[in-house]
């Protein structure tokens, strides 16, 4: 039987890089299996069983329990491992507003991306596609403000103690290049890949990474 490791379903650009990092910033054991994204892969049949939505990431605990969802995932990885400090401990008020962030992230910023760069799919009407792209652009100044006045002058949302929170935000703001023009996300995003594990991540997920 082979070690028990996590095994975590990723591609370039996509949102297998917040789990990448809590897993190499909590020293978890860990294999990766490459989806082929652009050959939609994650539309196949063998990925679709594991996971029905065909999105990525996907990841395997080391028991083989199957999850999908990310901000699931870091809630997850957070508490496996409590002494990489990534999260505020469950229960405590510093935790629900951890939650409160990853959240927000997950449901409105993912989200309203995904909306941004898939807008054909949100409407049957094909002309309607630019408008739906307007309007999650909207959303997604709205929403970007609203981090940034949380983040304020804090170098973190909570504070001057990263979190996986933060490195969840950064990651959108990574992907939404008008988020970068705000100076309190561009500085998040800069100080985090500062930190060697999360660059040598990030650069692994840039299209030509591997
Ligand atoms: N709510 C999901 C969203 C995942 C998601 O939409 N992933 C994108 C990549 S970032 C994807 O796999 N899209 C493939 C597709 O829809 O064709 C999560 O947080 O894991």
């Amino acid at each position: 039987m082979g070690l028990a490791m996590y095994k975590l379903y990723w591609a370039p650009n996509t949102g297998a890089f917040a789990p990448e990092v809590l897993m190499e910033l909590a020293g978890a054991p860990f294999e990766k299996v490459s989806i082929d994204y652009d050959g939609k892969e994650q539309h196949g049949e063998t990925y679709r069983r594991l996971n029905p939505m065909g999105q990525i990431p996907l990841l395997i605990l080391p028991d083989g329990t199957v999850m999908t969802e990310s901000a699931a995932m870091v809630l997850h990885l957070v508490d496996c491992f409590p002494d990489a400090g990534l999260a505020p401990a469950p229960g405590t008020p510093e935790r629900a507003v951890f939650d409160r962030w990853l959240v927000f992230a997950a449901v409105n910023l993912y989200t309203a991306d995904l909306r941004y760069y898939y807008c054909d799919r949100y409407s049957t009407d094909p002309a309607a596609a630019p408008g739906v792209k307007a309007a999650a652009a909207r959303d997604l100044d709205r929403q970007f403000a609203i981090v940034e006045e949380a983040l304020g002058d804090s170098t973190f949302l909570q504070g001057e103690r990263f979190s996986a929170a933060d490195l969840y935000v950064m990651m959108l703001v990574d992907w939404y290049r008008p988020a970068q023009s705000r100076p309190v996300l561009a500085r998040l995003r800069e100080r985090l890949l500062e930190e060697p594990v999360i660059r040598a991540v990030w650069q692994r997920y840039q299209k030509s990474g591997s």
